[in-house]
């Protein structure tokens, strides 16, 4: 009887419970771990959770960001119908009505002040076809030479240092797959432990099995705690401490000759130039022992394998790019690539980071990180979108200076898709005048973000569960992220949008997409033969692989792991080494009586970017729910701060006031503040408005501030 009842259990128990399981990748970093959307009915109630799927990066593994992704992406505050702004408030509207709206406005605008006064703010957080799509549209449909993408605050350095130097810019040289067996590893501005966590088995792994792995950053941080050396350098000072290494590098003789002779021009002038210096004066301008700058380079120098990992830490200064470059001489003055275990690893940011700068969203870029401005790739791009080459418009400008376009009125309208940059732009109070003298703002996000209340015009997107696409991981991998949770009210596509404005703007010929694949499809030829060759990926072998690091450039073709084997990139296939001045040429924030500290900002594992997102997921913003300032004990009794009290910062461009944290492992001439909350907390009304010449990265990394207690 009792069996029988407990069988009668079970099957109602089978009709009541269902379980739907629903393949993705998380919305978050650029290590885009595949992960199962789990729906469970339990009676009436539903219950949702997020699992890693296996896959070559990876491996299953999750962070606490990726499991609880779904909790904004089912939020309540999505928002899920067009909304206009009447008499300051928003209002929805139809789709139909949205779009009447943006031609009139675009159309208006572009009678009244020029093409080039319609302006494209885009992102990498969105799909390679979004990417690629946004670039068009802004081309073919608005017709205008002003775009860019948020990328540009994070990627640029970095992207515009291994152009240089190797020819050809993919974040790692080498598949993950390699760091296991390397020997001395360089983590240089990388915070992997918070920001990339499922990337740190590599790195436990390598350590296990011996390697040395030398840290270099400000602060004590999870990552720096894996490294056998910290070298606490002083906000800023990367370039020079780069010198300080190669210096020890060339004169204890641990140069590869072949190497420099065979594979790379310029060592004669980096040479001469290392000697023009000593490793005291390198010491002091950097705050690194001349010992550790000894040891850290001995070892890397004596090791058969290593590898360099730079970050936004070393990247996102006003010398970002050129420093980069100064770690990549390290990398040819010891032959340390193209070989097992020995390469470059730019570790990349954002979702999409890869993969959308490489297809067009740049101010000076066409699909297949071409060049706007060279003939020869106009002609090919023209072709393909079936334009004249004389249609596609001249290079425009870099995201912040569109900002500064705007509020000299040269730019009045904007396109602006997935990206909130009165909170993550440099000198914020500013970008936020900026927008606010737009005519015309349309904003296409998944919420009402601090940028786009000051819009005109929202238009409500969907979210990583329900927008399929390809994404470009860490390792150079092109994925494919499923998508099949279907989409809330009227919300669209991001890539169906763009399609939908074209064709009201009488574009609608170059862009009658009716699903992602057709755009990848596109893509693919658009790339095909640039340096960013995607023309043999394709939907059926992504799902079947699981996944190909580009080049590939024929359906054949197995995908590229390592990079510059036999040769760089550049025509004469050689890597260039350039001499870096340890005084960067444009000065960056110095340290005077009225501002003596030192400002660094950076991230924290629970929270993502401006925290639109995470700020919405009760789990992850009960792990920090304010923004901070990390001091060393010792400075804070010097301004009279006590712990877990509240402080005003303060620098030349404005002041904002967050809670103290003290900590014994932080340099005491240096602050540090994450940049994940707005308003009253956002650290970017402090950073100054320059940027690298060469990329036009700001200086997020170094701000000369003073502090004072809250009374
Ligand atoms: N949890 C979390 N993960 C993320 C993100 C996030 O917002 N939250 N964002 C993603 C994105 S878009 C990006 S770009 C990456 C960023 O990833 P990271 O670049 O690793 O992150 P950051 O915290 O910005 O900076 C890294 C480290 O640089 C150090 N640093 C500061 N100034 C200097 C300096 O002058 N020299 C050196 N050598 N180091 C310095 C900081 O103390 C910090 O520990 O993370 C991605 N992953
Ligand atoms: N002080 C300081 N400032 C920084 C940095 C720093 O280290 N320090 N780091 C910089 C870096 S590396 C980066 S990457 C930038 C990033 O800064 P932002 O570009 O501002 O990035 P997010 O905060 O991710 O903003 C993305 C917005 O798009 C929405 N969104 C998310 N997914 C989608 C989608 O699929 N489609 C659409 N249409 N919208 C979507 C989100 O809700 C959110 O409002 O910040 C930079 N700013
Ligand atoms: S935030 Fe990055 S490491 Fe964490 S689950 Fe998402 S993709 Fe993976
Ligand atoms: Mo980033």
């Amino acid at each position: 009887m009792t069996e029988m009842l407990l069988k009668y259990f079970r099957n109602q128990q089978k009709q009541v419970q269902s379980e739907k399981l629903y393949d993705t990748q998380c919305p978050y970093c650029s290590m885009q771990c595949k992960m199962q959307f789990v729906e469970q009915t339990i009676v009436t109630r539903k219950k949702y959770m997020t699992i890693g799927k296996d896959n070559p990066t990876s491996q299953g593994r999750l962070c606490i960001k990726g499991m609880n992704a779904h909790q904004h992406a089912l939020h309540h505050e999505r928002i899920k119908y067009p909304l206009l702004k009447v008499n300051g408030e928003f209002t929805r509207i139809s789709w139909e009505e949205a779009l009447n709206h943006i031609k009139e406005n675009f159309t208006k605008i572009q009678s009244e002040d020029g093409m080039n006064a319609l302006s494209v703010y885009g992102s990498a957080s969105i799909t390679n076809e979004e990417a690629y799509l946004l670039g068009k549209f802004a081309r073919v449909a608005l017709k205008t030479k002003y775009i860019d993408y948020n990328g540009r605050l994070c990627m640029s350095a970095a992207a515009s240092a291994a152009s240089q130097t190797f020819g050809m810019d993919r974040g790692l040289t080498n598949s993950l797959s390699e760091i296991p067996s390397v020997q001395c590893i360089i983590l240089a501005g990388t915070n992997i432990a918070e920001c990339q966590p499922t990337i740190m088995p590599y790195f436990e792994k390598a350590k296990e099995n011996g390697a040395f792995i030398i840290a270099i950053d400000p602060r004590e941080t999870a990552t720096t705690k894996i490294a056998d050396l910290h070298l606490k350098v002083k906000p800023g000072k990367d370039a020079a401490l780069a010198n300080g290494l190669l210096k020890v590098i060339i004169d204890e003789n641990y140069v590869d000759e072949t190497f420099v002779q065979e594979r790379a021009k310029g060592f004669t002038e980096v040479k001469e130039h290392v000697s023009s210096f000593t490793l005291e004066e390198i010491s002091e301008w950097t705050g690194v022992p001349v010992a550790d700058i000894r040891k850290a380079a001995t070892m890397f120098g004596k090791k058969e394998t290593g590898m360099i990992f730079t970050a936004r830490g070393v990247e996102q200064q006003t010398d970002g790019s050129i420093a980069v470059r100064n770690f990549l001489n390290i990398l040819i003055a010891t032959g340390k690539l193209g070989k097992w275990g020995c390469g470059y690893g730019a570790i990349t940011g954002q979702s999409n980071g890869q993969g959308a700068r490489e297809h067009g969203q740049k101010a000076d870029q066409l699909p297949g990180y071409r060049s706007i401005e060279n003939e020869e790739h106009r002609a090919y791009i023209a072709s393909v979108w079936g334009i004249d080459q004389d249609e596609i418009p001249r290079k425009g400008v870099s995201a912040y200076e569109m900002m500064e376009k705007i509020h000299d009125g040269e730019i009045t309208g904007m396109f602006l898709m997935c990206s909130n940059p009165i909170v993550s732009n440099p000198n914020a109070n500013f970008v936020k005048k900026a927008l606010n003298k737009l005519k015309f703002l349309v904003v296409v996000d998944m919420f009402i973000s601090e940028t786009a209340r000051l819009a005109d015009l929202i238009l409500p997107t969907s979210s990583y569960l329900e927008d399929e696409g390809t994404m470009t991981n860490v390792e150079g991998r092109v994925t494919l992220r499923e998508a099949s949770w279907p989409t809330p009210g009227e919300v669209k596509h991001d890539w169906q949008i763009i399609c939908e404005i074209a064709r009201v703007l009488g574009k609608g010929e170059y862009f009658s997409f009716s699903s992602a694949e057709e755009v990848f499809n596109e893509l693919r030829v658009a790339s095909r033969g640039g340096i960013a060759d995607y023309y043999g990926i394709t939907y059926e072998r992504l799902r079947k692989e699981g996944g190909l690091l580009w080049p590939c450039p024929t359906l054949n073709h197995k995908g590229t792991d390592r990079l510059f084997e036999q040769s760089f990139a550049h025509s004469d296939g050689l890597a260039s080494m350039v001499t870096v001045p340890n005084r960067p040429e444009v000065p960056k924030e110095q340290l005077s009586e009225e501002f003596p500290l030192y400002l660094t900002t950076g991230r924290v594992m629970s929270h993502y970017l401006t925290g639109v997102q995470t700020r919405k997921s009760s789990s992850l913003s009960a792990r920090n729910f304010e923004s901070y300032m990390e001091i060393h004990p010792n400075t804070a009794r010097k301004y009279d701060i006590q712990d877990q009290s509240l402080v005003k910062i303060e620098s030349k461009q404005g002041s904002i006031i967050v809670r103290s944290k003290w900590s014994e492992t932080i340099r005491p001439d240096t602050v540090f503040v994450p940049f994940h909350w707005a308003d009253s907390q956002n650290v970017n009304c402090l950073v100054s408005e320059k940027l690298d010449p060469t990329c036009r990265m700001p200086g997020f990394k170094v701000s000369a501030v003073k502090i004072a207690p809250v009374v």
